[in-house]
């Protein structure tokens, strides 16, 4: 009687565990333990060896046990019958630990552009943003290049074929014009962004790059003013220990206007490959803003000034990585882009 016990028990843990995820596992189901040859018949069978004063008790346990095995068979056949997906479902170990989620990494690009509006948050810069389609307004006109002026050789760009007044913008600069037309003053601002060029794509030009151009006008800004705030910005950027130097140049939104380098971080200012051997780097360019800029946005030009900087992203970002070719920021393999800070 012990052992018909223990294996009635044994029969029940077994019968628990039994996993179907189709009909005819099921069916097996039902062969293997309610069938004619089925192991609950094997049982009953078992009644014959039971002394006469135990057969009520034992009667009740065995008919716990058959229905124990029809309710399992049930159970099975209502989960297969039904389809996969609940079947699946009946498989599901709730305790189990999830899969591991693997950690992404952010774009160069994007640490790069997020380092730098950090820096000039700090010194009162708020964030604007505008439309990557411009109209010529914004992006030339109003910016001291009317048509047939030889700047715009220089961004040559794409044009949308609905209107032949609307391009894809070649700088973030139409979305300070933007800001300076809205008439309030004094702006800050930080302007960061995608813009594009008509440009065959290599290794040091893409058809669409990233910028962040920045401007300020108010009363009495001043050529220091604009010198000081780059200085911050390049010490916050690259560390202490190079030098800084401005170069006169020209564009035509900015009077005056200038270039700034800082001597080379790879070899100190001797020379090498990064700085093309003249111990130099180009960070951005920048100036004055144009007094036609101020008035073609209905800003009074005696009463106010202003400085505007504009620099681009994969530049800063290739000087500070060390990458050698700007197709690698839009090919999207996996094996850079992992090697840059993870997400979180
Ligand atoms: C307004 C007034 C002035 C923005 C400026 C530059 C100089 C400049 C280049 C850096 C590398 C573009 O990405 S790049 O090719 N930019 O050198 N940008 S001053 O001047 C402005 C902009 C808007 C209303």
């Amino acid at each position: 009687m012990e052992q018909l016990l223990e294996k009635i028990a044994s029969f029940k843990t077994e019968i628990s565990s039994f996993i179907a995820t189709k009909t005819d596992e099921a069916e097996a189901f039902r062969i293997k333990y309610l069938g004619s040859k089925g192991l609950v018949k094997e049982v009953m069978g078992e009644m014959k060896h039971v002394a006469a004063d135990k057969k009520r008790e034992f009667g009740q346990l065995l008919n716990e046990f058959k229905l124990f095995a029809e309710a399992k068979y049930e159970e099975l056949k209502t989960a297969t019958e039904n389809g996969e997906s609940s079947a699946n479902a009946a498989l599901i170990d709730l305790s189990l630990p999830g899969d591991p989620m693997p950690v992404g990494s952010r774009h160069p690009i994007s640490l790069v552009r997020n380092e730098v509006v950090s820096i000039f948050q700090r010194l009162g810069f708020a964030v604007a943003e505008g439309p990557e389609i411009e109209d010529d307004w914004h992006n030339f006109t109003a910016l001291n290049m009317p048509e047939n002026h030889t700047a715009r050789d220089m961004q040559d760009t794409f044009y949308i074929s609905q209107n032949p007044d609307w391009i894809l913008r070649t700088h973030t600069s139409s979305v300070q014009v933007r800001e300076m037309e809205k008439g309030k003053l004094p702006i800050r601002i930080i302007c960061p962004g995608r813009v594009y060029r008509n440009e065959t794509i290599s290794a040091r030009a893409h058809c669409f790059f990233h910028q962040v151009e920045g401007l300020y006008i108010a009363d009495n800004v001043s050529f220091a003013d604009l010198k000081q705030t780059l200085y911050f910005f390049v010490q916050e950027m690259f560390g202490k220990d190079f030098k800084v130097r401005f170069r006169p140049s020209y564009f035509p939104f900015t009077e005056p206007s200038a270039e700034m380098d800082i001597s080379c971080l790879i070899c100190g200012g001797t020379g090498c490959n990064v700085c093309k051997h003249t111990g130099w780097v180009e960070i951005l360019g920048c100036g004055m803003v144009h007094p036609n800029l101020l008035e073609n946005c209905g800003i009074d030009s005696n009463k106010y000034t202003g400085f505007a900087f504009g620099m681009g992203i994969e530049r800063i970002t290739m000087l500070k990585y060390q990458i050698k070719d700007l197709r690698l920021f839009s090919e999207n393999d996996v094996r850079f882009l992992r090697q840059f800070t993870p997400a979180i």
